[in-house]
């Protein structure tokens, strides 16, 4: 499945929906929130009653963004979250390809087992095949290009406004880097153009979201690249590998290890850098690539994942110095000459 735009049908379901409700991704990121506000916002314009059930709190870096007070928390607020499923008449899954994607703790299995039709709108590979409708395509930059499409096929672009355009504005530039990833597109950059006609202050949105660390977050980060970072120069490959005891040392907040899988991408022969971070649960593995090395391929071939071709993550679970070696052995097999 490269791209489907099925918007006759979804036009057709949102018509007939009263009550809506937008999922998004565990551990959710900018684009998972901005793509929810957004469509919530514009299903708003149309007199629907909606609601963002996310499965877990999202960064304090995103709390600026409108509305994002109203998103409901399903770890915190379970009862809310079970009422509104139930009698909700149309489902939107968003930045993510399977129902599964919302955890483990009982908010999947509600989700896909409702008798709502669903909209699957995404741009990871391999979408599951139960949704009603798609609105897909792996080729796009992120979710919120996806909405802003959308919104154009639906005819609906009368509606957009600042506060829709901020939060599509910072899926974009979450998800692309700021606009330097593969996936950028003429379309991508056209649609950046656009939302900044709406007067929104860019300026303002990059600082909210990549100049708002801690002091502990920011030591944590050169302790991470002066003692953590290792280089596999033969193999084109660096990692970090973090404990929850080093985590913990810096006063670790959800969030503060984002982004950290990147500096191992900017040594000039690195083709693949991974974080690999022990949590409560598991061993959680972020991947990045730079040209053809496909990430989305090895985590979910060796890391119980999935992702993109240039940023992929997956889990493990098994002891932190057991992930270490599984990733080293894994990529000298890929990267045996
Ligand atoms: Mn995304």
């Amino acid at each position: 499945m490269k791209k489907i735009t099925e918007k006759n049908k979804l036009l057709s379901h949102i018509n007939k929906a009263k009550k809506i409700v937008i999922f998004s991704h565990h551990n959710p990121d900018a684009d998972a929130v901005g793509s929810s506000l957004a469509l919530y916002l514009t299903l708003k314009k149309l007199k629907k009653n909606v609601h963002i059930i996310l499965p877990n709190e999202f960064p304090a870096f995103l709390n600026w963004m409108p509305h994002s007070n109203k998103i409901i928390i399903f770890e915190k607020q379970k009862e809310t979250s079970q009422q509104l499923i139930q009698k909700s008449d149309l489902i939107f899954l968003l930045d993510c390809n399977a129902f599964k994607r919302l955890g483990t703790d009982g908010l999947a299995e509600l989700a896909q087992n409702s008798s709502a039709p669903k909209i699957l709108i995404d741009h990871h590979r391999f979408p599951e095949k139960y949704f009603n409708a798609y609105f897909f395509n792996d080729k796009a930059s992120s979710t919120c290009e996806l909405i802003y499409q959308l919104v154009h096929h639906l005819k609906l672009e009368k509606n957009l406004d600042k506060k829709i355009a901020q939060c599509l504005y910072t899926g974009l530039i979450t998800d692309t880097g700021s606009f330097k990833y593969d996936s950028v597109t003429p379309e991508t950059l056209e649609i950046a153009a656009h939302l900044l006609k709406f007067k929104i202050n860019h300026t303002y949105i990059q600082q909210q979201i990549f100049d708002t660390y801690s002091y502990n977050r920011l030591k944590l980060v050169g302790y991470a690249l002066s003692q953590k970072l290792k280089y596999l120069k033969e193999y084109n490959t660096a990692y970090i590998a973090l404990s929850q005891k080093e985590l913990k040392s810096f006063n670790f907040q959800k969030g503060d290890t984002e982004g950290l899988v990147n500096y191992g991408l900017s040594i000039k022969d690195v083709v693949l850098s991974a974080l690999i971070t022990e949590t409560d649960k598991m061993i959680r593995i972020s991947l990045r690539s730079k040209g053809n090395l496909d990430v989305n391929e090895i985590a979910r071939k060796h890391f119980n994942g999935g992702g993109h071709k240039n940023a992929a993550g997956g889990q493990l679970y098994i002891p932190l110095d057991d992930a270490i070696k599984t990733f080293e052995n894994v990529v000298k097999s890929i990267r045996k000459k």
